[in-house]
């Protein structure tokens, strides 16, 4: 029997839906244009009152926004209320520029609580759990957006945040933890761990994952339930939107439904921002309909998916986004060509290849060359050169037949290559410097 937190909304009919957003959306525009400059300018040189937005599909003539505008009003230039209401401030972890600043009000802490809250219960999260959060705690959303979702849920949040990874396996084993919070790749990390450690993981009470934050595959997902007996269950979210809870998976594990009634959807053309229809892959942009203190109008994510609206065997009516491609700023052109870097993980995981890779770009004699580096598998022991020969060139060869580029493979030693403990950095790409 699926359980939801909130089934009223989760469940209600298109109609029902369509009449939250609407009003919700209404209220939001007039609220962006009297209160945050930016809006007021942008709608204004468009010529656009906030009265002409009266439906759902009067969204596309509102103006989007960029993560560029958040910089340009650093920190705070863009929060709709007065700084004596906001109750929490988070930063978004931008790896280039300035950090994004977040805030929120208390009641923009509960909605959040309450996305995370459906998020944990669609993974069939219950009061007498024990969540263990091993997502990064500070400014970074992780570790708090689970850790209020668990406590609104009537469950019990054990905040361990990210790192000390042996700790993780004694407290996982200790406490008797049932779900597991944290990014994919710190999921294997802590599994592998575990089994150094002689920990027979099949005997956790463990039961589910939450994982999220980067992008990640079904390749991944088989891996990690074998890793750890769980199921795995996907999570996105942006600080900027709100942090982790944007949008969960439920048990039929095919694409995440989004909490629609706080973050409405759309997909566009990158290039052109034309808006596709349902089913297209394209650029996700999110309007905040439900936010006090910062209510961004279709906000560029840079992430690639789809959107899905199909029945759902769980119930849920809200849309469903697809798993992230990666982000329009991931995807690399080597030789011309496009290539996500969960397009190569894909290919290395189906051949049986452990989740522990390094990509490397760069451009020798104006040509790209990619190498793509794997720890050779546990389970294999090559014998002479001509064995880690053979499993190089079957993999090279795949990846020219599935993705149609030619790639240098490195088989390295077990453990050699970095581990992570949050979002792990799978790309080096040397052009960049040059
Ligand atoms: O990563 C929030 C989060 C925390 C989501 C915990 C899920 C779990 P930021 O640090 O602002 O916020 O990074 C947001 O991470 O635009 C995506 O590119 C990527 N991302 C987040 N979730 C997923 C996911 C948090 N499930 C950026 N799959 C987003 C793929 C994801 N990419």
């Amino acid at each position: 029997m699926d359980s939801y937190y909130n089934k009223e909304v989760e469940c209600a009919s298109e109609e029902e839906l369509q009449k939250i957003q609407t009003e919700r959306l209404i209220d939001m525009v007039h609220r962006c244009y009297n209160n945050i400059p930016l809006y007021k300018k942008r709608f204004d040189d468009m010529g656009l009152s906030p009265d002409e937005i009266k439906s759902l599909d009067d969204i596309k003539k509102l103006p989007f926004t960029y993560k560029n505008d958040l910089r340009d009003t650093y920190p705070l230039g863009m929060t709709a209320v007065p700084r004596s209401e906001l109750s929490r401030v988070h930063a978004s972890s931008g790896t280039t520029g300035k950090q994004t600043v977040v805030a929120y009000t208390k009641k923009d802490l509960e909605v959040w609580a309450e996305c995370c809250a459906r998020a944990l219960c669609a993974a069939g999260g219950n009061k007498d759990d024990f969540v263990h959060i091993s997502y990064g705690y500070g400014l970074f959303t992780g570790g708090l957006g689970l850790h209020y979702g668990a406590e609104m849920l009537g469950a019990t949040a054990i905040p361990v945040s990210s790192g000390n990874t042996k700790r993780q396996v004694d407290i996982l084993v200790d406490y008797e933890s049932d779900i597991l919070c944290c990014t994919p790749s710190y999921a294997t990390y802590i599994g592998e761990t575990a089994k150094n450690m002689g920990i027979d993981t099949s005997k956790l009470k463990l039961r589910a994952g939450i994982f999220g934050a980067e992008a990640w595959t079904e390749q991944m997902r088989s891996e990690i339930e074998e890793l750890l007996h769980i199921k795995a269950y996907d999570i996105y979210g942006l600080s900027e939107i709100c942090g982790p809870g944007v949008s969960f998976e439920c048990n039929e594990q095919s694409g995440m439904h989004i909490n629609e009634d706080y973050f409405y959807p759309e997909i566009i053309d990158p290039d052109t921002e034309e808006v596709l229809p349902c089913g297209e892959y394209g650029e996700l942009v999110f309007t905040c309909i439900g936010r006090e203190a910062l209510p961004l109008i279709r906000y560029r994510t840079g992430d690639i998916c789809k959107l899905k609206k199909e029945k759902c065997s769980c119930g849920r009516t809200f849309i469903k986004m697809s798993r992230i491609k990666g982000r329009s700023d991931d995807m690399l052109i080597i030789r011309g060509i496009n290539v996500f870097p969960s397009q190569i993980e894909s290919v290395l995981l189906s051949l049986g290849m452990e989740p522990n890779y390094l990509i490397e770009v760069d451009r020798v004699k104006n040509q790209d060359i990619l190498v793509v580096k794997v720890e050779i598998p546990r389970d294999f022991t090559p014998v002479t050169i001509k064995d880690t020969e053979k499993i190089k060139k079957h993999i090279a060869q795949e990846m020219k037949s599935t993705l149609n580029i030619s790639a240098i493979i490195k088989l390295v030693e077990q453990n050699s290559l970095p581990r992570s403990e949050g979002k792990a950095v799978r790309v080096i790409d040397h052009r960049i410097q040059k």
